[in-house]
């Protein structure tokens, strides 16, 4: 390409309109979750160690944050060219755990589930219990999917996890996020584990089967 930088570098770099023209480049060559999993998440992944080495600092981390959401701007609206958002599929609740406002996988998800003919109430980041369980019963949703991305946000998750399965036992749960492992979905008391945006849809799929 014409650029100075890889997607990977420009978001590395938090270089934000970099990221969105190099984004619009690369959908010459790439489907746009493979630009996900293939730049946006390493990238993101590699900032976070350099974050957690004390190579880089949060001023650093929050550009790059930025540039991944401003490449992903430019994703989502070619996906919404190529398969259109029907939402008229089964209703399903996403949602980032309290303490936790880590939402740029989630967001993903979103996405993906609108693609695939899901109608998603997304209810944000940071989102206490009690919302999810009002939710749950307002919109009479049997799947709702929780991201975590901190192993103290984990502790969150169970305890929706926990309050929701008390009031709605029969409501499943998908949980992913960074962090998560199939033993800590296991843990918080989560249906299923989701390790990235297609396989809840593949398990949203079997759910409403
Ligand atoms: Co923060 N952060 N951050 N951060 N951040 C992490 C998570 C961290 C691992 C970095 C590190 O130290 N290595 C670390 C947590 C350590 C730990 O607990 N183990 C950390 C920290 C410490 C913090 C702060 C506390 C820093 C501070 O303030 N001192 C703070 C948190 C404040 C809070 O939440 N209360 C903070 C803040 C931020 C930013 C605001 C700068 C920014 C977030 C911006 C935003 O989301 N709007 C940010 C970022 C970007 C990261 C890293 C670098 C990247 C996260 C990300 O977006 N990844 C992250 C390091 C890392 O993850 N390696 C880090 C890309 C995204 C597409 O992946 O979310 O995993 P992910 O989603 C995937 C799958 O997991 C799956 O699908 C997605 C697509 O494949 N998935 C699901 C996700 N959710 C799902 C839900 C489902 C199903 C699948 O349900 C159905």
């Amino acid at each position: 390409t014409s650029n100075e930088y890889t997607l990977e570098q420009a978001i590395i770099k938090g270089l934000k309109e970099e990221a969105y023209k190099i984004t619009q480049q690369y959908l010459k060559d790439y489907e746009p979750l493979e630009i996900v999993e293939k730049f946006i998440v390493p990238a993101l992944n590699q900032v976070g160690d350099d974050y957690e080495k004390q190579v880089l600092y949060l001023p650093q981390l929050i550009k790059s944050a930025e540039a991944a959401q401003s490449s992903f701007e430019v994703l989502k609206v070619a996906m919404i060219k190529n398969g259109g958002t029907h939402q008229s599929g089964p209703k399903v609740i996403l949602a980032t755990v309290h303490g936790d406002i880590h939402d740029i996988g989630k967001n993903i998800v979103k996405v993906i589930m609108q693609n695939y003919g899901f109608t998603v109430i997304d209810l944000g980041k940071d989102v206490p219990t009690e919302a999810v369980l009002e939710a749950v019963k307002k919109h009479e949703v049997k799947l709702v999917g929780l991201s975590a991305l901190m192993t103290t946000t984990v502790a969150s998750m169970k305890e929706t996890i926990e309050s929701l399965k008390k009031v709605e036992p029969k409501c499943k749960v998908i949980v992913g996020g960074a962090v998560l492992t199939p033993e800590l979905a296991e843990f918080v008391g989560a249906d299923f584990y989701a390790k990235d945006a297609m396989e809840t849809v593949r398990i949203s799929e079997k759910v409403f089967k």
